[in-house]
């Protein structure tokens, strides 16, 4: 019984949803023909359209990633001195900030939402300070009011970091038109993928235009340059391939769905597993499930942790260690666990369970015994 259970497939946190291999063959046929392989070609053009269709936004910018989307955000809006922003995510978020020589402020985080706490970020604000750099972690949206509320007093930009949020509207529009500039991702790992790949939702044709040049090295025109800009362009390749995908997200986020709900039937009423919520008056993406390892669960995060990597189950301790110990951020005075402590303690507890539209109602059940404590 145990040698049959150690031979089971591995279970990810998570496995991009891929469209199906034929259909893309006519994209890959297309591009060989044409020869326009990157530089705005002409699917770059098309999901451009399409993608700003799909999201309900007016304005977007392609990215080879969404790092390089947020550095280039950061460029466009001149940022500069301090910025604030949450421990609670994954390194890029902050070290797009050191790329562009500003001096991350960590604010502790929101224990409901898990994102920047909206009635801690004015204490932190000094002369310096020039914008915001919130994320809507796991695609659940920041207090979106309170947040421009405190921008719009003290004169700051707001940049989101949308990489987890594809797709996900609040109060019936898009989560992504909020903030001067939102940034997406569509890494592997991510709802929505190109491979590698990211976005900058823009407010206006201009700055949509400044980005486009910013991305092209600061090219206006063939022979102006306007500005230090960096290559951060999305290939033919990738558009091709987010064209494809995006035939077929909705049935994918649908599938999340569906994983979504069975774990909150399944975990709901097991001791020392607490499930947050999910977000109100949101259309959702399903992009991750947190589970939080309460002290009184029969084993600790790190033993559940374990326990579930012998089962061939490999969920993922989202976001843990805080970005805010890593090394080079450490020695920041906003960085101490005691100027943290809700994000300190639900990263030592946090564990982001497998969801993907591949995975199946078995493996599901899978995840679900080892948490009852059904296997040993
Ligand atoms: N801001 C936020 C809030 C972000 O979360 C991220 C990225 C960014 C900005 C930056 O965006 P990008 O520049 O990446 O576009 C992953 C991703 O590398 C990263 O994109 C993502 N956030 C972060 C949350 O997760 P790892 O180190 O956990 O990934 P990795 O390689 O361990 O993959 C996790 C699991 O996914 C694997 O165990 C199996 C599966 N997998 C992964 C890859 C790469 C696949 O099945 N296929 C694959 O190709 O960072």
């Amino acid at each position: 019984m145990k040698a049959s259970k150690i031979i089971e497939e591995p279970v990810y946190v998570t496995r991009p949803f891929l469209a199906p291999l034929e259909e893309f063959q006519p994209y890959l046929e297309k591009i060989w023909e044409s020869k326009w392989l990157t530089n705005a070609g002409p699917f770059h053009q098309e999901f451009e359209r399409m993608l700003a269709e799909y999201l309900g936004v007016e304005h977007l910018a392609l990215f080879a990633n969404g790092t390089l989307a947020l550095v280039t955000a950061l460029q466009a809006l001149r940022i500069i001195g301090e910025v604030i922003t949450t421990p609670f995510s994954f390194v890029a978020t902050a070290h797009s900030l050191l790329w562009n020589g500003i001096k991350p402020v960590f604010v502790d985080i929101d224990p409901e939402t898990f994102n920047l706490d909206p009635n801690k970020i004015e204490a932190a604000i000094t002369p310096q300070t020039t914008a915001l750099l919130p994320v809507h972690v796991y695609g659940k949206p920041c207090d979106v009011e309170r947040v421009q509320e405190t921008a719009d007093l003290y004169g700051l930009k707001v940049i989101y970091d949308a990489a987890h949020a594809f797709g996900v509207k609040y109060q019936g529009k898009s989560l992504l038109s909020h903030g001067d500039l939102s940034i997406l991702s569509f890494h592997a790992t991510k709802t929505f993928t190109t491979f590698e790949g990211g976005a900058i939702i823009c407010p206006d044709a201009k700055t949509k235009k400044r980005i486009d040049d910013l991305k092209n090295f600061g090219f206006h025109d063939e022979v102006t340059v306007v500005a230090p800009g960096i290559n951060g362009k999305m290939n033919e390749v990738q558009a091709a391939f987010g064209l494809l995908q995006l035939k077929h997200i909705d049935k994918a986020i649908a599938r999340r769905r569906e994983i979504d709900a069975q774990y909150r039937k399944d975990l709901s009423s097991i001791p020392g597993i607490s499930l947050p919520a999910l977000p109100v008056d949101t259309k959702y993406n399903y992009s991750y499930f947190p589970i939080l390892v309460e002290k009184n669960y029969l084993l600790s995060r790190e033993e559940l942790y374990e326990k579930f990597h012998r089962y061939n189950i490999y969920p993922r301790r989202y976001f843990y260690p805080l970005i805010s110990e890593f090394p080079m951020y450490r020695g920041l005075a906003s960085a101490s666990a005691g100027n943290l402590p809700i994000a300190h303690n639900l990263s030592r507890k946090v564990l982001c369970l497998p969801i993907y539209p591949n995975l199946s109602n078995e493996q599901v059940s899978r995840v679900i015994n080892v948490i009852r404590g059904s296997t040993s």
